[in-house]
Protein backbone atom coordinates (compact mmCIF):
# COMPACT_ATOMS: atom_id res chain seq x y z
CA UNK A 1 0.00 0.00 0.00
CA UNK A 2 0.92 3.65 -0.18
CA UNK A 3 2.40 3.52 3.26
CA UNK A 4 4.79 0.99 2.09
CA UNK A 5 6.17 3.08 -1.05
CA UNK A 6 6.46 5.61 1.45
CA UNK A 7 9.34 3.99 3.44
CA UNK A 8 11.36 2.21 0.40
CA UNK A 9 11.17 5.77 -1.34
CA UNK A 10 12.30 7.43 2.16
CA UNK A 11 14.85 4.35 1.88
CA UNK A 12 15.91 4.03 -1.59
CA UNK A 13 16.79 7.97 -1.31
CA UNK A 14 18.95 7.08 1.36
CA UNK A 15 21.58 7.04 -1.56
CA UNK A 16 21.03 10.19 -3.15
CA UNK A 17 23.83 12.28 -1.62
CA UNK A 18 26.77 9.40 -2.30
CA UNK A 19 25.19 9.51 -6.05
CA UNK A 20 24.96 13.42 -6.97
CA UNK A 21 28.40 13.92 -7.55
CA UNK A 22 28.92 10.70 -10.29
CA UNK A 23 25.84 11.87 -12.08
CA UNK A 24 25.69 15.54 -11.84
CA UNK A 25 22.26 15.49 -10.63
CA UNK A 26 22.26 19.61 -8.72
CA UNK A 27 19.69 20.19 -6.51
CA UNK A 28 18.30 22.44 -8.64
CA UNK A 29 17.26 19.62 -10.82
CA UNK A 30 15.95 17.18 -7.58
CA UNK A 31 16.13 18.80 -4.52
CA UNK A 32 15.02 15.51 -2.40
CA UNK A 33 14.35 12.40 -3.95
CA UNK A 34 11.09 11.79 -2.68
CA UNK A 35 9.66 14.26 -5.00
CA UNK A 36 9.76 12.01 -7.15
CA UNK A 37 6.00 11.53 -6.10
CA UNK A 38 4.90 15.19 -6.89
CA UNK A 39 2.26 15.63 -9.36
CA UNK A 40 4.03 18.45 -11.12
CA UNK A 41 7.73 16.16 -11.06
CA UNK A 42 9.21 16.54 -14.44
CA UNK A 43 11.30 13.43 -16.10
CA UNK A 44 13.04 15.51 -18.35
CA UNK A 45 16.63 14.97 -17.08
CA UNK A 46 19.44 12.58 -18.19
CA UNK A 47 21.23 13.18 -14.56
CA UNK A 48 18.08 11.50 -13.01
CA UNK A 49 18.36 8.29 -14.92
CA UNK A 50 21.84 8.48 -14.22
CA UNK A 51 21.49 8.92 -10.43
CA UNK A 52 18.91 6.42 -9.91
CA UNK A 53 20.89 3.89 -11.98
CA UNK A 54 23.48 4.63 -9.49
CA UNK A 55 21.22 4.91 -6.44
CA UNK A 56 20.09 1.09 -7.59
CA UNK A 57 23.85 -0.12 -7.99
CA UNK A 58 24.47 1.13 -4.43
CA UNK A 59 21.46 -1.35 -3.12
CA UNK A 60 22.53 -4.26 -5.52
CA UNK A 61 19.75 -4.28 -7.50
CA UNK A 62 21.07 -4.32 -10.73
CA UNK A 63 21.98 -6.94 -13.32
CA UNK A 64 25.13 -6.45 -15.67
CA UNK A 65 23.55 -4.77 -18.08
CA UNK A 66 21.67 -2.34 -15.80
CA UNK A 67 18.17 -4.10 -15.72
CA UNK A 68 16.52 -4.76 -12.77
CA UNK A 69 17.68 -7.82 -10.61
CA UNK A 70 14.61 -9.35 -9.65
CA UNK A 71 15.37 -11.20 -6.09
CA UNK A 72 17.37 -8.56 -5.00
CA UNK A 73 15.03 -5.56 -5.25
CA UNK A 74 12.50 -8.05 -4.43
CA UNK A 75 14.48 -8.91 -0.76
CA UNK A 76 15.12 -4.99 -0.71
CA UNK A 77 11.41 -3.91 -0.42
CA UNK A 78 10.43 -7.26 1.58
CA UNK A 79 13.61 -5.18 4.23
CA UNK A 80 10.82 -2.51 4.73
CA UNK A 81 7.61 -2.98 7.16
CA UNK A 82 4.97 -4.59 5.58
CA UNK A 83 7.28 -5.08 2.26
CA UNK A 84 6.04 -8.61 1.60
CA UNK A 85 2.77 -7.16 0.41
CA UNK A 86 4.17 -4.73 -2.08
CA UNK A 87 7.67 -6.51 -3.24
CA UNK A 88 6.05 -8.85 -6.44
CA UNK A 89 4.01 -6.29 -7.69
CA UNK A 90 6.58 -3.89 -7.66
CA UNK A 91 8.92 -6.16 -9.47
CA UNK A 92 6.85 -6.79 -11.88
CA UNK A 93 5.46 -3.16 -12.51
CA UNK A 94 8.96 -1.92 -13.07
CA UNK A 95 9.55 -5.19 -15.27
CA UNK A 96 6.73 -4.43 -17.51
CA UNK A 97 8.07 -0.87 -17.72
CA UNK A 98 11.16 -1.98 -18.55
CA UNK A 99 9.79 -4.40 -21.39
CA UNK A 100 8.96 -1.35 -23.06
CA UNK A 101 11.98 0.69 -22.98
CA UNK A 102 14.47 -2.32 -24.15
CA UNK A 103 15.38 -0.43 -27.17
CA UNK A 104 16.83 2.21 -25.57
CA UNK A 105 20.57 2.02 -25.24
CA UNK A 106 21.70 4.51 -23.49
CA UNK A 107 21.06 3.38 -19.65
CA UNK A 108 20.80 6.84 -17.98
CA UNK A 109 18.07 7.32 -20.55
CA UNK A 110 16.37 3.82 -20.20
CA UNK A 111 16.71 4.48 -16.68
CA UNK A 112 14.73 7.45 -16.38
CA UNK A 113 12.04 6.49 -18.81
CA UNK A 114 11.85 3.22 -16.41
CA UNK A 115 11.07 5.31 -13.57
CA UNK A 116 8.53 7.56 -14.84
CA UNK A 117 6.48 4.38 -16.45
CA UNK A 118 6.94 2.97 -13.01
CA UNK A 119 5.30 6.02 -11.35
CA UNK A 120 2.52 6.25 -13.19
CA UNK A 121 1.86 2.55 -13.16
CA UNK A 122 2.15 3.03 -9.58
CA UNK A 123 -0.46 6.13 -9.44
CA UNK A 124 -2.79 3.75 -11.64
CA UNK A 125 -2.14 1.35 -9.03
CA UNK A 126 -3.23 3.36 -6.09
CA UNK A 127 0.11 2.86 -4.46
CA UNK A 128 1.36 5.71 -5.18
CA UNK A 129 2.44 8.31 -1.99
CA UNK A 130 0.99 11.78 -1.59
CA UNK A 131 3.17 14.14 -0.93
CA UNK A 132 1.82 15.07 2.11
CA UNK A 133 2.79 12.16 3.52
CA UNK A 134 6.43 12.14 1.99
CA UNK A 135 6.63 15.48 3.85
CA UNK A 136 5.33 14.94 6.61
CA UNK A 137 7.82 11.68 7.08
CA UNK A 138 10.87 13.48 5.79
CA UNK A 139 10.47 16.19 8.46
CA UNK A 140 9.87 13.25 11.11
CA UNK A 141 12.93 11.87 10.11
CA UNK A 142 15.24 14.64 10.20
CA UNK A 143 14.11 16.19 13.40
O1 LIG B 1 16.01 -1.15 -15.96
C1 LIG B 1 16.54 -0.56 -14.84
C2 LIG B 1 15.64 -0.60 -13.68
C3 LIG B 1 15.73 0.59 -12.85
C4 LIG B 1 14.56 0.70 -11.93
C5 LIG B 1 13.90 2.00 -12.01
C6 LIG B 1 12.72 2.10 -11.12
C7 LIG B 1 12.74 3.31 -10.43
C8 LIG B 1 12.42 3.93 -9.49
C9 LIG B 1 12.66 5.12 -8.79
C10 LIG B 1 11.77 5.20 -7.59
C11 LIG B 1 11.97 4.44 -6.57
C12 LIG B 1 11.20 4.28 -5.43
C13 LIG B 1 11.35 3.16 -4.72
C14 LIG B 1 12.34 2.09 -5.06
C15 LIG B 1 11.76 0.82 -5.59
C16 LIG B 1 12.83 -0.22 -5.78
Amino acid sequence: DVNVMKDVTLGFGQALDKCRQESDLTEEKMEEFFHFWRDDFKFEHRELGCAIQCMSHHFNLLTDSSRMHHDNTEQFIQSFPNGQVLARQMVSLIHACEKQFDHEEDHCWRILHVAECFKHACVAHGVAPSMEMMMTEFIMEAE
